[in-house]
């Protein structure tokens, strides 16, 4: 493929993704796995699928006005629709690549099987975070997700693999996380622990997947405060600092949920 016409599918495939409601694109070459320390071979995508060249990632954002009524059921409809969402648009892009001819499918954004699975082993084949850290979305938070200069870490993420080699994005140098803590003070169950030195923090993650087999089993399931503190984003200053009331955070948690029942 000619350089200009590498840039021109790239340009389709933004566009394409810009009309299915994608709210980020970014392009990673998949040597930035071997070139970055993060994850031992297995994990690379070259060496689960030897055709891949690029990874696209796509992003959509999350409401903050929803989000901070977590845990509820407003917030848990919220997520379910955003993974809806991405693995379509994720599908349908790679499926525009194998008809015009190259090979591609998409890893879905999460990937297990059950909340039951990750309170034994917090872990997926495949990560959606470095995978947008590698395609120049972001950088990565004291709470392990990936912030954008957009919406914070208030964006979930999916990914297309593809032999079409069109250009890859620059990562982002310039760290986003401003270290203020608000995320770990923010957390249920005190999950981080900072690391002198380091941004990103120590995380237990079997007391944040703890907790989310207690409020997956009452329906309102997943947490994400550590997202809603996060100051980073060009989203919170659009919907300033009281995107719901406290007395709405309430009212949408009495609704639709085991809580609401146990309110009785
Ligand atoms: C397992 C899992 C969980 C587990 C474990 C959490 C965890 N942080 O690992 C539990 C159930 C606890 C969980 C909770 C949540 N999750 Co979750 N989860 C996943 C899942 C399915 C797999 C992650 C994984 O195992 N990847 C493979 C491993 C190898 O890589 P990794 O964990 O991504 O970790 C890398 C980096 O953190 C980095 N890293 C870690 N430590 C350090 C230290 C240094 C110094 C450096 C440089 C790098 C570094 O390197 C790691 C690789 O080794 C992903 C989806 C996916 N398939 O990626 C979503 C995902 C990470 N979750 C997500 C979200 C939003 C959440 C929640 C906020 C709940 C919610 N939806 O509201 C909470 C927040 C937890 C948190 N603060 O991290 C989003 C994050 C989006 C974003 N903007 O980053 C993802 C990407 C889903 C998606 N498709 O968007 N999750
Ligand atoms: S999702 Fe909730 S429990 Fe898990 S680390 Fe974030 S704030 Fe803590
Ligand atoms: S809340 Fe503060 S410390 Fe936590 S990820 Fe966001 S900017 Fe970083």
């Amino acid at each position: 493929m000619e350089t200009k016409q590498k840039a021109a599918l790239k340009a389709k495939l933004k566009r394409r993704a810009k009309t299915l409601g994608m709210n980020l694109f970014g392009v990673a070459s998949v040597e930035r796995w071997e070139e970055q320390p993060h994850t031992p071979p297995a994990y690379w995508p070259q060496n689960i699928w030897p055709w891949a060249r690029r990874v696209i990632v796509l992003g959509v954002q999350i409401y903050p006005s929803m989000l901070e009524t977590t845990p509820s059921v407003v917030y848990s409809e919220l997520y379910n629709t955003t993974n809806r969402f991405l693995d379509e648009a994720a599908y349908r892009l790679a499926n525009f690549l194998n008809e015009e001819g190259y090979r591609a499918h998409f890893f879905p954004r999460d990937c297990y099987g059950d909340i039951s699975v990750l309170v034994k082993k917090p872990e997926a084949a495949f990560s959606q975070v470095l995978a947008g850290l590698y395609a120049g979305l972001g950088t990565i938070g004291m709470n392990h997700t990936l912030l954008t200069k957009e919406y914070g870490p208030r964006v979930r993420l999916v990914s297309v693999i593809t032999d079409a080699e069109i250009p890859a994005d620059r990562m982002v140098k310039k760290e986003l996380c401003l270290g203020c803590g608000a995320c770990m003070r923010r957390c249920p169950m005190q999950a981080f622990t900072p690391v002198k030195g380091q941004i990103i923090a120590r995380m237990d993650k079997f007391k944040c997947a703890g907790y989310h087999q207690k409020i997956k089993n009452e329906y309102r399931y997943p947490c994400g405060l550590c997202t809603a503190a996060c100051p980073v984003g060009a989203d919170k200053k659009r919907w300033g600092s009281k995107a719901v009331s406290a007395a709405g955070i309430e009212h949408c948690q009495d609704f639709g949920s085991k809580n609401a029942v146990a309110n009785l």
